[in-house]
This record gives structure tokens, C-alpha cells and sequence, in this order.
């Protein structure tokens, strides 16, 4: 492409400090250097985590930042020593990347390797960004920083996909989609015939619930406390739903007496220690499973009666559903082309680049589930 090897300007949406808008700004991306590939971003959906950042709620996330890491994307250039991908490739970024040489990636059950940039330093491995705005370094969020045309990703952080994917659809593989549905049969494994949980119906939470039902689980019960939410979860298979507002006891003391003391897999897709708790206590002693997969506000710390672990509860987290992404991502995508599972039911809104404040006022006002940016 002409653009190979030199600077690009271009549009992105730029974070200066916490709790302000974001800002549409020109920024310059430089070439990628060795093992690094410069993508144009074609879509990206705006996750619940991108809000934490823009809030300022993960302690570790450096200003200014360009947040979004639930994207498709072609690829523009790519830098030396690259073999995975190609000029051209169409690609999904990875929150969580594949080196495939860690002790995480060589290990059969873990997917977090240790390329990934969980804690936010939101820069390179070299510790520089490709990306800078009115003479300033921007960072990152994960590894991918996808508010913006073009970015540049590791090449342990990226994959090829099907090139008749549609890019509006799939980007949820980059994230939302694949965290619920992982975390349901990667990281809980739910087995048929089972009684699962879901608290919060967003888009981690919808997707949870696809993957329990795959799973054959037989009862799903979803819990939010904004009930525009229920009709959307039943659609994809929830049993019941409840609203913890409609109660005044503890909602944990209500879901074990709708389940017979307790669920098999309960799944807390929030991102507070109130319900993070909730969803231990609601999973039955000797034989539950809860699946932490919110993410609180980074200097909120869960307190637990180790009780109710000596009593035989699993407690377990999830990063990016437990899967491993290279060998996964592909697969998701291949899945969603066979139809094995739908993803428009996730997708609320498909609005252009520009809109992106537009886009996270409606997540914020419990309005969408996923709002799709076109670029
Ligand atoms: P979302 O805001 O679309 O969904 C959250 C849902 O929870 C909404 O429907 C709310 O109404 C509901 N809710 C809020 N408070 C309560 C409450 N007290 N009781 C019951 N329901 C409530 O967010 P999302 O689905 O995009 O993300 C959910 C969380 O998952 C969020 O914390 C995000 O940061 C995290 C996440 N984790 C990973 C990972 O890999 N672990 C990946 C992506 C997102
Ligand atoms: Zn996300
Ligand atoms: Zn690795």
C-alpha cells in the first residue's frame, strides 16, 4: 500500500484525562517496527471495559489513551520479521495475544499470555507508542487502542479470519462475545442439564447466556436490575429472569431458593464486589462454580468468608473466556459463518466513527447492549 513505511495521519478518538468526552483528533501512527503490524480499523463494538478506562476506574491506565479493543480489521503493513499475517489479511486484534512460547501459552489449560497488557501499561514491548497526538505519546488500552482508523498491534496480538466475515458482526469475537461464551464452556464448563446464573444482562452477560445454553444447560436464570434487559435475555434462552430492586431480601437468599440451595455455575458479569459476592453465595456448597468476569473499579477489593470456600464452592476468574486466542479467534469466526451461534441479537446500534460519545452515552444509560462503530 502507499502508506507502507510512513507515518499515518489519521482520525482517532483520544482520552486527555478521566470522566471527560473523548475527543476526535488527528494523531500520526508511525511504521510497526519489528514484529508489529499496523492495522486499519473497519469496526469496533464499545465494551463496559472501554467505559471503566474512559472513567479512570483501572489505576494503572495512563492519559492520554485511546481505548476500544473489540474490533475487526485489516491489515495495512506489516513490520519486519513478521510471518503470522499479511498486507491485506483481514484480522481480528487480540486483548489477550498468543505468543505461543510463554509458560500461559504452553500450558494446556491457560490462555494468559504473557504478552498481554491486562495491567495497562499501554505502551510496546519497547516500552514507546506508535501512536502520538499533538506531539504527545498516546497509550493504549490492551494492547490494541481501536478508537481510531489505524493502530498498531503486536504480531503475537493479531489474527487472520475469514475474509467474507462481516466486520460489524464479528469484531464481538474480539472481545464481549468470546469472554461470555468462554467463560461458560472454556473456563465453568457447564454440563447439560445444569442451573446457571448470569448476573447482568450486557453484552458479557448475553453472551454467557449463548454459551450456557450451547451447553445444555436446562435452567438459566438471568439477573439485572434494569428489566429492559429481560426480554432480550429470553430471546436467547434464559428460563427466568429476576430483578434484585423487586426484592428485599439478599438476592443470593432468593436465587438459592429458586435453585434448591444454590446453582450449579453462576456467573458475575458486572464488575462490583457486592455482586461478585452475591454470585459465590449463590452457587451451591460442595459442588457450585462461580465464574468472576466484571471488572470492579481497580481499588475495590473483595472480602470473603473463606467459609464458603472450605465448604466446597469454585471460585474461578475469566480473562477473555479462558480461550486461547490464535487458535480460537479463527474457529469463533468460522462458528458464526456456520451459523452455530447468531450475533445480532448482541448488536443494538451501528453507528459511524463520529458518534462515539453518542455510542457510550447509550451504554451508560442502559440502552444498548453493544453499540457497533463503522470506520
Ligand atoms: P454492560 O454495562 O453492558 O452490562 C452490565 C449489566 O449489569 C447491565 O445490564 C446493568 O443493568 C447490570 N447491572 C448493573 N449493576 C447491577 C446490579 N447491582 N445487579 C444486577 N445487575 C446490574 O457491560 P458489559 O456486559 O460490556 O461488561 C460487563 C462487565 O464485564 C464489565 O465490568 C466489563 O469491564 C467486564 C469485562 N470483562 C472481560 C474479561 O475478560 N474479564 C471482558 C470484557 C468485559
Ligand atoms: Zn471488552
Ligand atoms: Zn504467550
Amino acid at each position: 500500500m502507499a502508506t507502507s513505511g510512513k507515518v499515518i495521519k489519521c482520525m482517532a478518538a483520544v482520552a486527555w484525562a478521566p470522566k471527560t468526552p473523548l475527543s476526535i483528533e488527528e494523531i500520526e501512527v508511525a511504521p510497526p517496527k519489528a514484529r508489529e503490524v499496523r492495522i486499519k480499523i473497519l469496526a469496533c463494538g464499545i465494551c463496559r471495559s472501554d467505559d471503566h478506562v474512559v472513567k479512570g476506574l483501572l489505576s494503572n491506565q495512563k492519559f492520554p489513551v485511546i481505548a476500544g479493543h473489540e474490533a475487526a480489521a485489516i491489515v495495512e503493513s506489516v513490520g519486519k520479521e513478521v510471518t503470522a499475517v499479511k498486507q491485506g489479511d483481514k484480522v481480528i486484534p487480540l486483548i489477550v495475544p498468543q505468543c505461543g512460547e510463554c509458560r500461559c501459552c504452553k500450558h494446556r489449560n491457560s490462555n494468559f499470555c504473557i504478552k498481554n497488557d491486562v495491567v495497562n501499561t499501554g505502551l510496546m514491548e519497547d516500552s514507546t507508542s506508535r501512536l502520538t497526538c499533538k506531539g504527545k505519546p498516546v497509550h493504549t488500552f490492551l494492547g490494541v487502542g481501536a478508537f481510531t482508523e489505524y493502530t498498531v498491534v503486536n504480531e503475537a496480538a493479531v489474527v487472520k479470519i475469514d475474509a467474507a466475515a462481516p466486520v460489524e458482526r464479528v469484531c464481538l469475537i474480539g472481545c464481549g462475545f468470546s469472554t461470555g461464551y468462554g467463560s461458560a464452556v472454556q473456563i465453568a464448563k457447564v454440563e447439560a442439564g445444569s442451573t446457571c446464573v448470569i448476573f447482568g444482562l450486557g453484552g458479557i452477560g448475553l453472551s454467557t447466556l449463548i454459551g450456557c445454553r450451547v451447553a445444555g444447560a436446562a435452567r438459566i436464570i438471568g439477573v439485572d436490575v434494569n428489566k429492559d434487559k429481560f426480554a432480550k435475555a429470553k430471546t436467547l434462552g434464559a428460563t427466568e429472569c429476576v430483578n434484585p430492586r423487586d426484592f428485599t431480601k439478599p438476592i443470593h437468599e432468593v436465587l438459592c431458593g429458586m435453585t434448591d440451595g444454590g446453582a450449579d455455575y453462576t456467573f458475575e458479569c458486572i464488575g462490583t464486589i457486592d455482586t461478585m459476592t452475591s454470585a459465590l453465595k449463590s452457587s451451591h456448597p460442595g459442588l457450585g462454580t462461580c465464574v468472576i468476569i466484571g471488572v470492579a473499579a481497580g481499588d475495590e477489593r473483595i472480602s470473603l468468608d473463606p467459609m464458603l470456600m472450605i465448604t466446597g464452592r469454585t471460585l474461578k476468574g475469566s480473562c477473555f473466556g479462558g480461550i486461547k486466542s490464535k487458535d480460537c479467534v479463527p474457529q469463533l469466526v468460522a462458528d458464526y459463518m456456520a451459523k452455530k451461534f447468531n450475533l445480532d441479537e448482541l448488536v443494538t446500534h451501528t453507528l459511524p466513527f463520529e458518534k462515539i460519545n453518542d455510542g457510550f452515552e447509550l451504554l451508560r444509560n442502559g440502552k444498548s447492549i453493544r453499540s457497533v462503530l463503522i470506520f
